[in-house]
C-alpha cells in the first residue's frame, strides 16, 4: 500500500510515581508518537528515547531529526507491502534504532490493520495472556521501597525488579528476600558497576536472583562475559544488545544466558523476532523490556511477548502503573495470575484518543 502521510507527535506525560533508576530520576515521559496513513487507516509507533542520553545515547531530539531528515523521506509515497520493504528502505541508516523502530511498528500496525489480524498474529505468538511482572525504582528509604513491593505484590504481581546501583543493592535485596522467600525477584543495575565489584556480584548469588540486569558498562560484552563467569545466577544484557548480531556476539562469547528484548533498543519488531528466533534456537530465555511505554508501546510489547521463546516475565505492567491517563484506550489491567490480557482487535489493539493527544502535545508534524 502506498504510504501516503506521516505525522510525527512529541508529547510529555506525567507518571503517576516518579521512577528512579542508575542513572537518572523520572517525573514526566517524554516521547515521539508516529502516525503512517494509507488506504484510509494509520498505524501507530511509540519512539522509546527519553529526554536526555542517559538510558541510551538516542534521544527525544536526535530521534525526531532522524525520523524527519532520513526515515520519514524513505518510505513517504512508498509502495510498502511488508514489514521487509521498511527495514529494507532503512538499511542505510546505522545506529538510531528508537527512531528507526517507531516508524517499523507503526508500519506493522499498519499492515496488520489491512490484513484484518491482531499484531500478535501477525508476529506469529500464539498467547492470549503474557505473564508480566513490575519494574520498581530505587526510593528514597527501604521503607518506602518495601512499601511500593508490598503494593504491587497486593495489586497482583507476581515477579519484581529492584533497581540497583552502588549503596542500593546488597542491603536492599536482603531485606525483599527475608520478607519475601518466595518471591520470583531480579535486579537492574542500569550499568553502575565494574569488574571491582566482583563482592557485591558474589553476595547478591546468594539470593536466588532470577537474573541480574546489565551490571557493567552499557556497551559492553567481555567483561560480562568474566563475571557470568564466576555467577550461578545467569546475567541478563539489556543496554549492551542493539541488534541480532549484537545477541549472537553476546551469547558466543558467554556474556549472558538470559537476553532482555525491548523493541526500540533493537531497531524494531522485525529484528526483536529475529533475536527471540536466534535465542530459541540456542536455549536462551528472552523476556519483553519496558520504556514506560504508552499504551501504543505497550501493545507492541504485549504483542511481541506472545512469542514462545518470551517466557520470563516481562516489564510491562498494567497502564495504571505508569499514567492516570493514557493517550490511547484500552487501558491494559493486571489478570490475577500477574498476566496482561493480549488484545484481539486489528493491529495494535488499541486506539489513540485524539483529544488526549493533543492535551500532552509539545510539537507536531505532518508530511508531506
Ligand atoms: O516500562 O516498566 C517499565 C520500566 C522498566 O525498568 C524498566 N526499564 O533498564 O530496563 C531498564 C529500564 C529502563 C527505563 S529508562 C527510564
Ligand atoms: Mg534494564
Amino acid at each position: 500500500m502506498k504510504i501516503e502521510s506521516i505525522e510525527l507527535h512529541h508529547i510529555d506525560l506525567p507518571l503517576v510515581h516518579p521512577f528512579e533508576t542508575s542513572f537518572s530520576r523520572e517525573f514526566t515521559r517524554p516521547c515521539i508518537l508516529v502516525a503512517v496513513h494509507a488506504g484510509g487507516l494509520t498505524g501507530w509507533g511509540e519512539c522509546t528515547a527519553h529526554a536526555g542520553p542517559w538510558y541510551s545515547s538516542e534521544t527525544v531530539e536526535t530521534a525526531w531529526h532522524v525520523l524527519r531528515d532520513f526515515l520519514l523521506p524513505a518510505v513517504l509515497g512508498q509502495e510498502i507491502e511488508s514489514p521487509a520493504d521498511v527495514v529494507a528502505r532503512f538499511r542505510r541508516v546505522r545506529g538510531h534504532p528508537m527512531a528507526r523502530a517507531a516508524l517499523e511498528n507503526a508500519v506493522w500496525d499498519l499492515l496488520a490493520q489491512r490484513r484484518g489480524v491482531s499484531l500478535a498474529d501477525m508476529l506469529g505468538g500464539r498467547r492470549e495472556r503474557v505473564p508480566v511482572g513490575v519494574s520498581v525504582g530505587i526510593e528514597p528509604t527501604l521503607d518506602a521501597l518495601l512499601d511500593q513491593v508490598a503494593g504491587h505484590i497486593a495489586e497482583g504481581y507476581g515477579r519484581i525488579k529492584l533497581k540497583i546501583k552502588p549503596g542500593w543493592d546488597v542491603d536492599v535485596v536482603r531485606a525483599v528476600r527475608e520478607r519475601w522467600p518466595d518471591l520470583p525477584l531480579q535486579v537492574d543495575a542500569n550499568s553502575a558497576y565494574t569488574l571491582a565489584d566482583v563482592p557485591v556480584f558474589r553476595d547478591l548469588d546468594q539470593f536466588d536472583l532470577l537474573l541480574i540486569e546489565q551490571p557493567l558498562h552499557h556497551d559492553d560484552i567481555v567483561d560480562h562475559a568474566r563475571l557470568q563467569a564466576q555467577l550461578r545466577t545467569p546475567l541478563c544484557l539489556d543496554e549492551s544488545i542493539h541488534s541480532p548480531e549484537h545477541a549472537r556476539w553476546a551469547l558466543d562469547i558467554g556474556a549472558c544466558r538470559i537476553i532482555n528484548v525491548k523493541v526500540g533498543r533493537v531497531g524494531g519488531l522485525t529484528a526483536a523476532r529475529q533475536i527471540h528466533d536466534l535465542c530459541a534456537e540456542r536455549g536462551v530465555p528472552v523476556w519483553c523490556g519496558g520504556m514506560l511505554e504508552t499504551n501504543v508501546g505497550r501493545a507492541a510489547n504485549v504483542a511481541l511477548a506472545t512469542l514462545p521463546n518470551f517466557t520470563l516475565p516481562g516489564d510491562i505492567s498494567a497502564s495504571a502503573r505508569y499514567y492516570r491517563e493514557d493517550i490511547a484506550e484500552p487501558n491494559f489491567e493486571i489478570n490475577d495470575d500477574s498476566t496482561l490480557s493480549v488484545p484481539i482487535g486489528p493491529g495494535l489493539g488499541v486506539h489513540v484518543i485524539p483529544d488526549r493527544l493533543a492535551a500532552v502535545r509539545l510539537r507536531h508534524l505532518h508530511l508531506p
